[in-house]
């Protein structure tokens, strides 16, 4: 099928993956047997390098839940993972050609389907990738998904989505996604951890965004984080922070309506733009 052009971040790109395969809802089948040696090898080697860098760096709840990945010397099969995940948290992974436009990605995480892209960088892209692969997907976002509370979140965001979109306000609650899905820090009483997939899976990022004096963390406010504008090619300069997942859950409760007109009365802020209003979280 022809697809338009996926708005991902603040850039338009077209898009990488096989989208002729794909169903009217986005998803496609992994064809896992056509994966080649090559790519199962590029797997094995970003997870063995990821979870070496983990300790004290990413949050308990995600070190907890990476075993739920099961197979780390190969790309799992889906429905292998499925078996695991349904059961735990009612949610199920699907394949996707790779970015899907904004309506049906939300769609699909109202319905507790999360896509996972099922094409893998090549050997050169080995240290750094723009689009989402199957292992940022894969080993950034689906672990978490097996939290209750944290899966529960992201389920209400896609039903937020879908509002949003219907709202116009689509980009605002992008933000949203990218500075706690994606980018999100969360306060441990042991310090500060990260529990965003783009940190997660990124083998620089990981460090910066919990010990770098660079980057300014702030602690998490909707309005604030949906006035952020974001940088989808270079590390953050601005971090949210959360305490709990459950927090995360409780804020965003309410309708968002009044927060996009609230965004839209006080304007938006650049990515390492700093507000009066910030409660900053110092490190050490
Ligand atoms: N599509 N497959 C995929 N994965 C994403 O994370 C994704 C997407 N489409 C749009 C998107 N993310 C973001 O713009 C969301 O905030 C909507
Ligand atoms: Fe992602």
């Amino acid at each position: 099928m022809a697809v338009e052009p996926v708005v991902y971040g603040a850039s338009e790109r077209p898009p990488r993956g096989d989208y002729e395969r794909a169903h009217a809802d986005y998803t496609c089948p992994q064809n896992w047997a056509s994966y080649t040696d090559a790519d199962h090898d590029t797997y094995r080697r970003l997870y063995a390098r990821q979870t070496a860098l983990l300790p004290g760096l990413a949050c308990d709840a995600f070190i907890e839940a990476l075993p739920s990945l099961g197979v780390r010397d190969r790309i799992p099969r889906f429905e292998e993972i499925n078996e695991r995940l349904k059961p735990a948290t009612g949610w199920e992974i699907v394949a996707v050609p790779g970015l899907i436009p904004e309506r049906p990605f939300f769609d699909l995480l109202a319905n507790r389907r999360f896509p996972v892209t099922d094409w893998i960088r090549t050997p050169e892209e080995f240290d750094y990738i723009v689009e989402p692969d199957v292992f940022h997907d894969l080993f950034g976002h689906v672990p978490l998904l097996f939290n209750p509370v944290f899966a529960d979140y992201v389920q209400r965001y896609g039903a937020g989505g879908l509002k949003a979109h219907d709202l116009g306000a689509g980009e605002l609650l992008s933000r949203l996604y990218w500075y706690t899905i994606e980018f999100g820090l969360i306060r441990q009483p042991d310090g500060l951890r990260a529990y965003g997939a783009g940190i997660l899976s990124s083998s620089s990022e990981l460090k910066h965004s919990v010990t770098s004096q660079h980057p300014q963390r702030v602690k998490l406010d909707l309005l604030r984080c949906m006035r952020t504008r974001y940088k989808i090619d270079d590390f953050q300069a601005t971090y949210f922070v959360i305490d709990s997942f459950k927090q995360l859950f409780d804020m965003t409760a309410p309708d968002f309506a009044p927060l996009y007109a609230a965004v839209r009365s006080l304007g938006e802020l650049a990515a390492d733009e700093s507000s009066a209003s910030d409660s900053l979280i110092t490190l050490g």
